[in-house]
């Protein structure tokens, strides 16, 4: 598959997997979805000698700042739980790679963007990184997993404060809460995930597989989540408010919404 909006490099055994779409934040648009699927089932496993991958966004502003909302228009229920199913599959590929993938949060990483931050096994952010699941904001909710590994993540308790108050917060703070492993100065972000990834480069490769596999496990028993997340995603748009919530982003204006 040719890569539209995937960059990929590849140097010491480290694959280096830059979202370009910079004029949309490197929203995650169907094509791009496609890409990190095709990248994750199929291309990265014919990578010889691959260490691990690193995963980050083009430009200084955004990682990802979401699902592309522009293709929210006229989405129903049945529509809306497909796309959400599809995310999560394409995102349980990223959490289930046996190699270690390494988030490298250079700035917004937002909704579906810090969804994908979470599947990823490890997170290193620059100072200027901001993370936040603004779904409310649109009348949605997450659907790539967020509901899911944000709990897993930081817990509970924060978990639904920031699910429900669409806050978005800082690096510093997500680091505090355990959202991201390392904050680093704005620009050195990959430079740290290679690091990360030659750490653990030198150690038994099943050992490691093993463990990814193992700690996902842990959270296997709780897998229904991710299909009431897909159900409810699905719900959501079906409401005249989540047709509000797109409408007002992309008019750039407050949402006004009805609870219908
Ligand atoms: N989708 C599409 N376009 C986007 C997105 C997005 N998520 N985010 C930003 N853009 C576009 C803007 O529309 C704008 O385009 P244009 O220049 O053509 O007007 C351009 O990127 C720059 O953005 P802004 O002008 O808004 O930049 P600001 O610096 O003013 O604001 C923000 C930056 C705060 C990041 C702001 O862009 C923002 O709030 N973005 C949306 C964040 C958001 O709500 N993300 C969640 C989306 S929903 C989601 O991810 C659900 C995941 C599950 C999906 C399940 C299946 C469908």
């Amino acid at each position: 598959m040719t890569y539209e909006n995937l960059q990929i490099s590849l140097e010491d055994g480290i694959a280096v997997v830059t979202i370009s779409r910079e004029k949309a934040l490197n929203a995650l648009n169907t094509q791009t979805m496609l890409e990190l699927r095709d990248f994750f089932g199929d291309a990265a496993l014919k990578i010889e000698g691959l260490k691990g991958v690193v995963l980050t966004g083009a430009g200084e502003k955004a990682f990802v700042a979401g699902a592309d909302i522009t293709e929210f228009r006229g989405l129903d229920s049945q529509q809306g739980a497909e796309f959400a199913r599809r995310g999560q599959n394409i995102f349980f590929l990223i959490e289930r790679f046996h190699k270690p993938v390494v988030a490298a949060v250079n700035g917004f990483a937002l909704g579906g963007g810090c969804e994908l931050a979470m599947a990823c096994h490890l997170r290193v952010a620059g100072e200027k990184a901001r993370f936040g699941q603004p779904e409310v904001n649109l009348g949605l909710i997450p659907g790539y997993g967020g509901t899911q590994r944000l709990v897993q993540l930081i817990g509970k308790t924060k978990a639904l404060e920031l699910l429900m108050t669409a806050e978005i917060i800082g690096a510093d703070e997500a680091r505090q809460l355990g959202l991201v492993n390392y904050v680093v100065p704005s620009g050195s972000e990959t430079a740290k995930a290679k690091e990360l990834i030659e750490k653990i480069a030198v150690k038994a490769p099943i050992a490691i597989a093993k463990v990814i596999e193992s700690v996902n496990a842990y959270f296997e028993a709780a897998h229904g989540g991710y299909v009431t997340e897909v159900n409810a995603f699905g719900d959501c748009c079906d409401t005249s408010d989540f047709q509000e919530g797109a409408a007002a982003f992309l008019e750039k204006r407050p949402a006004q919404f009805r609870g219908k």
